[in-house]
């Protein structure tokens, strides 16, 4: 693709402007428009330092110097049409969508009206629902992946409009405790398609922009990856300044160059411009929009920028950038530039720019005095949105039970089936009954080179532990994928996706190796509904697979870990035990409204313990739900995964041997858990016994010793013990993995001990 370089000298036409003149495209109304935003900009971050010297903002982030490219891309990209994934120097863009400087103000004072988040982010982590600008976060580029799965969401849609239908049903159920009418009950039928508004243009495109220093993050280049490789609609706009904080690009790029590093992805347009010139700007964002809507492919604008004001607020750049530099950007400032620029061409005289600047001003002015009137919000509400106010998965609506007959037409007893036999039953019974469930992974697919399925050569792959086989061959690989490999990417573009309306059900193929995705979920995922105050929200699925007992897997194919995500507000994290629950908690967490880690252990894929025969396609188990899977009176065991059929060896042998009775209560979903079924038990057996196969220490078990020894310790006749794996990794030699984690004889020995307590 062709790379336009853009003269700044050019875009400044010549002497004798005439009324109805064009420069690059933009009327003599569109220009004085652009400097009326710059010159807001500027004066807002202006009277933020000022907030800030004052004590009466917390915070300050400018946008200096970076307005010119900003007002560009807010006038040549369309509002609540197109989707925006900003950076926090996009002040200027942000007005330019519509976005007023009272809601700026808002965020600086942390009101509770604040429309981006209600006083829980930073001044300038935009969120605007409506304009379609989409909740921005803290980490330097972490949106970027984000932006891809918002433009794959949004072609999805255009190419499947009716997928983006809501079903016809009415939007609450009985609740069936007491038969009253329950907001926030999800009726089995209905799922989180209900909650989610999806809006799609056949040519939009997505703007995401990003600073120089933040170009060298690893997600950065997933994201050009996948853009090129899907021909997405997304313009990637790198706003140099020339600095990361204190670090110059020569430091931090390759050659100083990020166009020339760039330059080798296909299918992209490439843009290289002063950033500082309101008219080059546009003119790189009309020809990058133009090729995305065009369908041709992502495109890139390089744009030169200067950064006047330091890093932020915290930052002195005097201590690392020397007079003559910084005057030497100064020359390039935006805001003056451009105000000479109109009064050369004529296009406003002293008096209008004076005019112009004294409205900014009044409106800033008025917009401070009411922001600073502005209440925060009550304590108390805190915790709302850290999960879907809308669809509770914890209630008995999702308390369904199989329908599997106890015999087959035949009059035999059904088959019984695999935990892997029930996950790919259920996806694909989802699948069919939702149409935005899409499905991408590494190796997902049935075999990306489809002519050789057509031409039946092969027969497919489905996955490394084949839990996806047959779904690209029966749904198509627009709903079925290989992504490449690159776990950050499968997380980061599920989240767009989702927030677009999608239900990207995505696989992470070792728990090992969830940990580049680990930002995603920490600092994106998780956070997005209660980051943007319920304006935005993402309910992915993450199946994973998980966990050791493998004689072989060594330290990486074994790793467990939920305690790392059980930590996490905002994230569910269910780990299932059989066939049964499995499928039943797989639906759930597809339906629900929530983001869900779905942890599968794969030596419980193919095991002969918990198999379960087919229970039908709106099978359901609510989340927070434990199971008795042995009951007794004399021992608590609470446990989960891979530990539940150890543990009944383990009970069953000291059953025999001493007549004890133990309790096993198989947690089943983790966040949340279920404490009554625990308090029941603890408080009639007053014995209990935490049991899981990740390392001892600081894991999932202290914590439910901790509310036992908080909330139950006048119950208990012995300590709260623990059995786990000892505190290292898990070793290839089979001998030594089964010295590592919890073995039955472990358990027994456990077992044992408390009951003589
Ligand atoms: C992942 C991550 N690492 C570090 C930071 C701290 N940090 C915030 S901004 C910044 C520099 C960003 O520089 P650049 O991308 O050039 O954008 P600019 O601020 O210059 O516009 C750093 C290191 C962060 N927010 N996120
Ligand atoms: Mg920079």
């Amino acid at each position: 693709m062709a790379t336009t370089k853009t003269d700044p000298k050019l875009a400044v036409t010549a002497n004798g402007a005439k009324k109805n003149k064009f420069y690059g495209g933009l009327t003599r109304e569109q220009l004085i428009q652009a400097y009326r935003v710059m010159y807001t900009s500027r004066r807002i971050d202006d009277r933020e330092i000022l907030l800030k010297r004052q004590q009466k903002i917390f915070f300050q982030m400018s946008g200096a110097g970076h307005e010119a490219v900003g007002a560009a891309a807010g006038l040549a990209l369309k509002a609540g049409y197109d989707w925006f994934y900003p950076y926090y120097r996009d002040r200027a863009l942000c007005l330019a969508l519509g976005v007023e400087p009272y809601q700026m103000f808002l965020q600086g004072v942390g009101a509770a009206d604040d429309p981006s988040s209600g006083g829980r982010q930073m001044p300038s982590h935009w969120s605007y629902p409506s304009l379609h600008i989409v909740t921005q976060s803290s980490p330097t580029g972490s949106q970027i992946l984000q932006a891809v799965g918002c433009a794959e969401g949004g072609r999805y849609f255009s190419r499947r409009p009716k997928a983006g239908e809501v079903p016809n049903s009415p939007p609450f159920a009985q609740d069936a405790k007491d038969g009253a009418p329950t907001p926030g009950i999800a009726q089995a039928s209905l799922d989180y398609r209900q909650f989610k508004n999806v809006s799609f243009r056949n040519d939009e495109v997505t703007y995401v922009s990003l600073g120089d220093g933040t170009s060298s993050e690893g997600e950065f280049w997933e994201a050009m990856n996948a853009a090129a490789l899907e021909k997405l609609p997304v313009i990637f706009c790198v706003e140099d300044n020339g600095y990361a904080i204190s670090v110059p690009v020569e430091v931090q790029t390759a050659g100083g160059t990020i166009s020339r590093l760039v330059s080798g992805f296909p299918n992209f347009h490439f843009e290289e411009v002063d950033g500082t010139d309101p008219v080059a700007s546009f003119g790189a964002f009309q020809r990058a929009a133009k090729h995305c809507r065009e369908g041709l492919g992502p495109a890139f604008i390089h744009a030169h920028v200067i950064r006047p004001y330091s890093h932020s607020l915290s930052d002195d750049e005097r201590l690392y950038r020397p007079d003559t530099e910084r005057e030497r950007d100064a020359q390039r400032d935006p805001v003056t530039r451009t105000q000479m620029f109109l009064l050369r061409e004529g296009i406003l005289d002293d008096k209008g720019i004076n005019q112009l600047e004294k409205e900014v001003e009044a409106a800033i002015q008025s917009a401070v005095d009411r922001a600073l009137e502005a209440l925060p919000a009550p304590p108390e509400s805190v915790t709302k949105f850290i999960y879907s106010p809308n669809i509770d998965p914890t209630a008995s609506a999702f308390e369904t039970q199989p329908a599997n007959g106890e015999t087959t037409a035949d009059g035999k007893k059904p088959a019984t089936k695999t935990m892997a036999d029930l996950i790919n039953a259920t996806l694909r019974d989802e699948m069919k009954r939702d149409e935005r469930i899409v499905i991408f992974g590494e190796d997902v697919a049935d075999c990306s080179r489809e002519e050789y399925l057509k031409r039946k050569l092969v027969k497919g792959k489905g996955g490394v532990f084949k839990l996806t086989f047959g779904l690209q061959c029966e749904f198509g690989n627009d709903r079925v994928f290989n992504s490449p490999l690159a776990e950050a990417a499968i997380v980061g573009r599920a989240t767009g996706m989702a927030t677009r309306g999608l239900k990207p059900v995505v696989e992470i193929q070792f728990f090992d190796y969830i940990w580049p995705a680990m930002m995603q979920i920490r600092d994106e995922l998780s956070t997005i509904r209660w980051r943007s105050n319920n304006g935005f929200s993402c309910p992915v699925v993450i199946r994973v697979a998980i966990g050791g007992y493998l004689t072989g897997g060594a330290i990486y194919h074994s790793q467990c870990g939920e305690s790392i995500f059980t930590h996490i507000p905002g994230l569910r994290v269910v780990f299932p035990s059989n066939s049964l629950d499995a499928a039943g908690l797989l639906r759930t967490a597809i339906r629900c409204d929530d983001p869900v880690l779905f942890l599968e252990h794969k030596r419980l894929y193919r095991e002969s313990f918990g198999r379960a025969s087919y229970p039908g396609p709106e099978y359901m188990i609510p989340f927070g739900k434990a199971k008795i899977v042995h009951p007794g009176q004399d021992l608590t065991v609470i446990t989960y995964g891979a530990v539940v059929p150890r543990a009944l060896q383990a009970a069953q042998k000291l059953e025999r041997e001493q007549g004890v009775q133990v309790e096993i209560i198989d947690l089943r979903s983790l966040n949340p858990f279920d404490w009554d079924t625990i308090a029941a038990s603890v408080t009639k057996t007053n014995r209990v016994l935490v049991a899981y196969e990740d390392t001892l220490s600081w894991g999932y078990g202290a914590e439910i010793a901790a509310r036992i020894a908080d909330q139950l310790f006048d119950q208990l006749d012995a300590p709260v013990r623990r059995v786990a794996a000892k505190d290292v990794f898990v070793a290839y030699q089979p001998i030594l993995e089964d010295a590592i984690l919890p073995q039955p004889n472990d358990l027994y020995l456990a077992m044992k001990e408390l009951t003589a307590y």
